[in-house]
């Protein structure tokens, strides 16, 4: 029986992964329609905008490679891109691909419910219902705000925001008292860009972070025009990589390698700057000696810059083994706490009470503020999935199986979800890499996966709940290798209360990842229940 379907695919999100769905499953010969909450393309760089905001990995990287004249015509100005270019960029890319035609932006997906009598998805999205064969997830892993339940908190009688959801007008710091609540990436960008604006800055930290330099400098047309002379192996080599970024892996143990080596090695990256740190001996995200040397080399980098010795303990991550969170990127964050219009709260042992009219009450003492930041991160890699009510074959809700953590094969999938494809999603090495290598690998794979369907003439696809079992067990046990699961990350859903504790990204690299994935396909996608 012909059952109505008004597209071949929908997808949720128009960021980087739902952009290049749409341009790839166009040119298959689908029919597409995407949609997205915001009212334009660009995803996590939509919402980003906080002061600061930048990519944490270099630009001339962290950018499609699909088009080979794109690649080349488009000029990044900084080593690291700042979130304005990184828009202008996605916004570029809608435009040059005549992508907005079948986007629908301010378009809220709200449900999904697979019909099974017609192997389809009935999608409300705004107002209205549409149908659709697949239904392809690309919302982004940290799409989904975390705000900590202060009560009080809407009686604050200044300005409050959230870096996650910052407003359209420029918020102004200047001569005001401000606080920074959080210290990962998003709160160590907000508090270096606006530091010497506010007449008071106030950070408020809980667990202190590893923050290693940038060194982002403007990028001169001689360097771009070397690195996009060797884009086609560069960009292959990135794809076999394990993190899907250039740096540096000496394929040696910390711990066996002469102390001057060693040191060298880590004065090396230091001067380099950006992500590479953890992954340049092969022991440090795995043996807990080896890991300690490279933290230690840390803190005496911030005991160096920082002056009041009190303030660099304070500032000196020890909770978490290095790189087992996101390593964060700064230019000139440690420096700032040497101001005297700056101070550092530590609230773990005496946590933010609650928020007052006029501010922040914590230990006893009442902050008097103008404007608080939230820096307070996201439900990662599953809050945006778990918030659309998404209902598999027999009508149970995507949430509700993944209550206690979400199960997946590959990352690609979940049994009892037939036709619903998840880009960067939970079980996929995507958060741990140069995010545009994974969005790639994955929206190809799906694409060739859709493919194979429509040449075979077969309508549904789902993931089998054997071989997504041991796609799970082989996550967490590649995971229990490493240091990783000793931190209480985003990675591990410990950021937000309540939240299953499991750790949900796969550590076996890209590289290894898209072998794995190439052979499930050319083994005739082994692993899913095809019919
Ligand atoms: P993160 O890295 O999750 O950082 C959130 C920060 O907010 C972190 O320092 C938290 O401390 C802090 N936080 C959260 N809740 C509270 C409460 N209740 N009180 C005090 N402090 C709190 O989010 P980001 O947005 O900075 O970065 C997310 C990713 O974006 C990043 O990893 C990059 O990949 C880009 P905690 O550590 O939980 O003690």
């Amino acid at each position: 029986m012909a059952v109505r379907t008004d597209y071949d695919a929908v997808v949720i999100g128009a960021g980087f992964s739902g952009m290049y769905l749409l341009k790839t499953l166009r040119e298959n010969g689908l029919r597409v329609r995407v949609f997205d909450r915001a009212h334009d393309v660009g995803g996590t760089w939509y919402w980003n905008r906080y002061p600061g905001a930048r990519c944490d990995v270099e630009s001339l990287y962290y950018s499609y490679s699909f088009s080979e004249e794109l690649q080349q015509e488009w000029r990044w100005t900084e080593r690291y891109a700042a979130q304005p270019e990184i828009l202008d960029y996605a916004r570029h890319v809608a435009d040059r691909f005549d992508l907005r035609r079948d986007i629908s932006l301010g378009t809220e997906v709200r449900s999904a419910a697979f019909d099974p009598a017609g192997d389809r998805w009935l999608v409300r999205a705004g107002g209205a219902e549409v149908a659709a064969r697949f239904l392809i997830a690309a919302v982004g892993c940290l799409s989904t705000t975390s705000m900590p339940d202060y009560p009080g908190l809407a009686d604050f009688r200044g300005e409050a925001h959230h870096t996650g959801d910052w407003p359209d007008e420029p918020v102004e710091f200047t001569g005001k008292r401000v606080a920074v609540v959080g210290t990962g990436s998003s709160g160590i960008q907000t508090i270096t860009a606006i530091a010497g604006e506010p007449e008071h800055l106030t950070v408020f930290q809980r667990t202190p972070n590893f923050s290693v330099p940038a060194r982002n400098r403007p990028l001169d047309d001689e360097e771009q025009r070397q690195v996009k002379a060797g884009y086609a192996r560069l960009r292959e080599t990135l794809r076999r990589s394990f993190s899907g970024l250039p740096t540096e892996r000496l394929e040696r143990n910390a711990l066996e390698v002469p102390r001057e080596e060693f040191q060298a090695a880590l004065d090396r990256n230091w001067r380099r700057g950006g992500l590479g740190f953890p992954g340049v001996f092969q022991d440090t995200l795995a043996d807990p000696a080896a890991n300690e040397l490279s933290a230690e080399y840390v803190r005496e980098r911030i005991r160096e810059v920082v002056d009041d010795p009190r303030t660099a303990e304070l500032l000196c991550p020890r909770d978490f083994p290095l790189g087992t969170k996101r390593l964060c990127v700064d230019t000139g964050y440690y420096e700032v706490f040497n101001r005297d219009d700056v101070e550092l709260v530590d609230v773990r042992e005496r946590p933010i009470e609650r928020i007052t009219p006029s501010g922040i009450r914590q230990g006893g003492r009442d902050f008097e503020l103008d404007v608080i930041v939230f820096a307070t991160g996201f439900d990662a890699m599953t809050g945006a999935l778990n918030r659309i009510d998404i209902r598999g074959a027999d009508g149970r809700l995507l949430r509700e199986e993944w209550a206690e953590g979400p199960r997946t094969y590959l990352g690609l999938a979940s049994a009892g979800f037939p036709n619903l494809f998840l880009v960067t999603g939970p079980g996929s090495p995507s958060v741990l890499s140069n995010m545009m290598v994974s969005i790639e690998q994955h929206v190809e794979w799906i694409a060739g996966h859709l493919r194979y369907l429509r040449d075979r003439g077969l309508t549904r696809s789902e993931a089998d709940a054997e071989a997504q079992r041991r796609w799970d067990e082989h996550v967490a046990e590649v995971a229990s290798l490493t240091l990783f699961p000793r931190a209480a990350s985003w990675y591990a859903g410990a950021n937000v209360p309540g939240k299953p504790r499991l750790f949900m990204p796969y550590v076996g690299g890209v590289g290894t990842y898209r072998e794995i994935c190439d052979a499930v396909a050319a083994d005739g996608y082994r692993g899913f229940v095809l019919s």
